[in-house]
């Protein structure tokens, strides 16, 4: 079995999908992948499932409703603890996400537990998105820095690489997000439990095709889930004393 899984969540990306996965499995050989899909109403579930009987690398589990990119992403996660990676990525779907930096952000995995791909370390590295949704992603990093103290210039990044034992170390039913959310809390869990956390800078582009989820739920359920975090931080804005599975402690 490879060494990582990109997990990539899927409703409506039918467009998306196949590229995708092609450019992702020749970008690394040390990856399989995994499509959650909620039951696309474009069926791009069904499409996944054509994929995968041509592709071994490829597995795809349905879901049988939308209920969010964090409730995906929790499953994806269970699955692969079931099975015997070491490195777990999230990624979306829609090419925002360049899968030419899935080798890199695996090789900074090897040296830290979690990795943030960020857009906004060293620079500015976002293409044809608008003035407002940059400034919205901006002002929710200074956001999540002001109230958990947390130092990452992109908590909202949906491009990471998680080392296994953080996943299994987290209590990841009590990661309550559905929406953008999601992405703050994992960040945050895994800083106050003490992994090291590093940022590798990455290029966003706005989605090729296919129509985006972001809505003003997804920023209202943001908003009140980073105090949240603080209040169940104990309203600390500190991280955690290094986690003995770490890689610091090691
Ligand atoms: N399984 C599942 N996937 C989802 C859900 N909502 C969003 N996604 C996927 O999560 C990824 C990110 O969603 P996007 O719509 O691209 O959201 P976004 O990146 O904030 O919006 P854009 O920047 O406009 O693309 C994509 O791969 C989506 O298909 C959901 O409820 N269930
Ligand atoms: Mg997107």
């Amino acid at each position: 079995m490879a060494a990582g899984l990109v997990i990539v969540p899927t409703y409506n990306e039918r467009e998306n999908v196949a590229a995708l996965s092609r450019d992702v499995l020749a970008a690394s050989a040390e990856v399989e992948l995994l499509f959650v899909d909620d039951a696309s109403p474009d069926r791009t579930g069904e499409l996944l499932d054509q994929l995968a009987e041509q592709e071994p690398r490829l597995a795809v589990l349905h879901r049988p409703q939308k209920q969010g990119l964090g409730r995906a992403y929790i499953a994806g996660f269970q699955w692969a603890l079931e099975r015997t990676y070491d490195f777990i990525f999230e990624m979306d779907a829609d090419f925002s996400h360049d899968p030419q930096d899935v080798p890199k952000l695996l090789a900074a995995a090897r040296e830290s537990d979690v990795v943030l791909g960020s857009r906004y370390v060293n620079g500015l590295r976002v293409i044809n998105w608008p003035l407002r949704r940059l400034i919205l992603s901006r002002m929710a990093g200074y956001y999540v820095k002001w109230i958990t103290g947390m130092p990452f210039t992109d908590p909202t990044s949906g491009f990471r690489c998680y080392r296994r034992a953080v996943l299994e170390s987290l209590d990841l039913e009590r990661i309550g997000s559905s929406g953008y959310s999601f992405q703050i809390e994992m960040v945050h869990a895994a800083w106050r439990a003490g992994f090291a956390v590093a940022e590798w800078p990455i290029t966003f582009e706005e989605r090729h095709s296919g129509a985006s989820k972001m809505g003003a739920g997804i920023v209202r359920e943001a908003l009140w889930r980073v105090w949240n975090c603080w209040f169940q931080a104990g309203c600390r804005r500190r991280p955690g004393l290094p986690h003995p599975r770490s890689i610091r402690a090691s």
